[in-house]
């Protein structure tokens, strides 16, 4: 069996080692890249940690070398200082994405978020995944960003570029809003497998969500790479917090959008 080898940027992290586990299939390697190198493989495991930061170009380089696709998860997760959020997320995917090319790989899934598109009211059930960019901090921005910088290299140099719309990702919803946007950890496992396995999908844009009945987001583009979620978050809709009265519950990215702009959150 012919050997594929994934790099994922940010393995450390919560998705990250959720996905260590659930991409693990023969004939498989993961090379892990994160600040500090994670844990060897166990038993069975076909794992290469590797240490270093994204903003490293020349580590790139090294950590793009006999990969067949990059799952690029490295970022600030939440909200940060202007300057922080520009190095990190912003020059970060950049340096990612050359070295990408540089060493002919044909494929990165790049982690996007709900907060690229935040400020889109929270009504009806349909928002499409390319619908603009409506940011609802400098974190949110940079995801905007990040999602047309991955354009910009599939339709330079045709690299096939994925870019997930992720939801509020957990075991389980947290509140009110988790009720719509949530990703399970078995759904985001199917998500980012379908990503890996859609035959040439070009650009794309795909909302990272489960199957919630109270969907606020498309789900027609993860259909149609192969991505079929499963869980529903309204098993949990009598066990999450309310949200308070505010504007907060009018937009998708909640709380972020009256979040301090700039102020680590
Ligand atoms: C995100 O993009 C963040 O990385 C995560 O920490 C959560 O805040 C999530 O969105 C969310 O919207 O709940």
């Amino acid at each position: 069996m012919a050997t594929e080898r994934i790099l994922i940027t940010g393995a450390s992290g919560t998705i990250g080692r959720m996905l260590r586990e659930r991409l693990r299939a023969p004939g498989r390697t993961l090379r892990l890249l994160d600040q500090v190198a994670p844990p060897e493989g166990g038993p069975g495991e076909d794992v290469e940690p590797m240490a270093g930061s994204v903003t490293d170009t020349a580590l790139l380089a090294e950590a793009c070398r006999d990969v067949d696709a990059v799952l690029h998860l490295a970022a600030l997760p939440v909200e940060n200082t202007w300057e922080r959020i520009l190095a990190v997320n912003v020059d970060g995917t950049r340096a990612l994405l050359e070295a990408a090319r540089g060493a002919g790989v044909p494929r990165v899934v790049l982690a996007s978020s709900n907060h690229a598109a935040g400020f889109h009211p929270a009504t009806g059930t349909d928002l499409p995944a390319e619908a603009a960019p409506r940011p609802d901090t400098y974190y949110g921005f940079s995801k905007a960003a990040t999602e047309a910088l991955g354009s910009l290299y599939h339709s330079r140099y045709g690299m096939d570029v994925l870019c997930l719309r992720i939801g509020a990702y957990g075991d389980r919803p947290d509140d009110e809003r988790g009720l719509s946007i949530w990703l399970s950890p078995e759904d985001g496992g199917r998500l980012f497998e379908a990503c890996l396995s859609t035959p040439s999908p070009g650009f794309r844009v795909v909302w990272g969500v489960s199957a919630n009945t109270r969907r606020l987001v498309s789900r027609a583009e993860g259909e149609a790479i192969g991505y079929h979620p499963r869980d529903d978050a309204e098993v949990f809709a009598d066990q999450v917090r309310s949200f308070p009265p505010g504007t907060e519950r009018d937009f998708l990215g909640g709380t972020f959008t009256t979040a301090p702009l700039g102020e680590p959150m």
